[in-house]
């Protein structure tokens, strides 16, 4: 027997995903509605080789379905998670409004699985922002080995990390450039067509950006609040797949050799380490893949335990829509589905 699931911001890069996703690992589904808001009711989206027209977020009743999941803004998730949530179906969320709430779980099924037991506080689960979800992958079980001080990471975010519209902007700039000449920025603050821009999201008092603070914030309440993370975030003219130059301080010893093998060895990561043309992972390689993908670890020698590591994975899978459906399926093995 299967769910009842809706998909809530459906017509979206995540929502499309989510739908194909849940269709590609075949999550048992008797029932599926795409919800939009107002402006979308009544577009398609497919789901395998059904098309789905979008239905109302204000019309539909969500005590008829099991499970949610959500790929929304902040404030309309503020606005609607909790009342759908007290419907009776589990929402999973991929805003950033209820990551930090301490009555909310935020949970990567590699690193802190057993946080979904306690989504019955609110009937909310946050999915993490995508640059946080590939990286604590990558840092729980080099953590768990060699307990982790300090962490410096570098971003190299696609636009597609900004939605539709990102994507749209860096192709027609590219396109245009030659033709038309550099186009004015609309999506992001700069030309972002041969160019990268140093700032994601909004400035806070600090000159942190708020997509810099979600990075250790998030890491804190999945992994452990001890580890000291510095973060600089940049957007990059890549369609699809985020990047990141990764610097981590250990307490312990961990040579690079026994971090490869641990990392081959753990949940969702796949080692490409080699020190030939071949042997390391770009983001075109990793665009419509699963895994988290890790190259170029190699040893620190400025400090006693150190290590650098590269790590690539789909923004729109492992760091959005993958990691919403992985969470539902966690939910489904343990049972948590349907019967709160
Ligand atoms: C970005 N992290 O890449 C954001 C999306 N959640 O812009």
């Amino acid at each position: 027997m299967g769910y009842r699931v809706a998909v809530v911001g459906a017509t979206g890069n995540v929502g499309r995903e989510m739908l194909n996703i849940l269709e590609e690992v075949e999550f048992p589904v008797d029932e599926i509605h795409a919800i939009a808001s107002r402006k979308s009711i009544g577009v398609e989206v497919s789901f395998g080789d059904r098309i789905l027209k979008c239905k109302d977020v204000e019309q539909f009743d969500f005590s008829t379905v099991d499970l949610v999941l959500m790929s929304v803004s902040g404030t309309f998730s503020k606005e609607w998670a909790p009342k759908i949530g007290a419907a009776g179906p589990i929402v999973i969320d991929n805003s950033s409004a209820w990551r930090m709430d301490p009555d909310v779980p935020l949970v990567v099924p590699e690193v802190n699985p057993d946080d979904v037991e306690w989504a019955d506080r609110r009937n909310i689960i946050a999915n993490p922002n995508c640059s946080t979800a590939q990286l604590v992958v990558a840092l729980k079980p080099l953590h768990d080995r060699a307990r982790i001080k300090r962490v410096v990471v570098s971003t190299y975010q696609s636009v597609s990390g900004a939605g539709k519209e990102g994507m749209d902007e860096l192709w027609d700039q590219t396109k245009g450039i030659f033709v038309l000449g550099p186009s004015e920025p609309k999506k992001f603050p700069k030309q972002i067509a041969f160019n990268v821009i140093p700032f994601i999201g909004a400035f806070n008092d600090d000159g942190y950006t708020d997509e810099e603070a979600k990075m250790w914030n998030e890491t804190h309440k999945m992994i452990d609040p001890e580890i000291a993370l510095t973060v600089t975030c940049v957007r990059v003219p890549v369609m699809v797949g985020h990047s990141e130059s990764v610097n981590i301080e250990f307490h312990e010893p961990l040579d690079e050799d026994e971090a490869r093998d641990l990392l081959r060895n753990s949940p969702g990561l796949i080692v490409i380490d080699q020190r030939n043309d071949k042997g390391y992972i770009t983001p075109k390689e990793a665009q419509g893949e699963f895994p988290v993908f890790v190259s170029r670890i190699r040893r620190d020698p400025t400090v006693e335990h150190g290590l650098n590591l590269w790590v690539v994975a789909d923004n729109l899978r492992k760091g959005a829509a993958l990691n919403a459906v992985q969470i539902a399926q966690l939910l489904d093995e343990r049972g948590l589905i349907g019967d709160r």
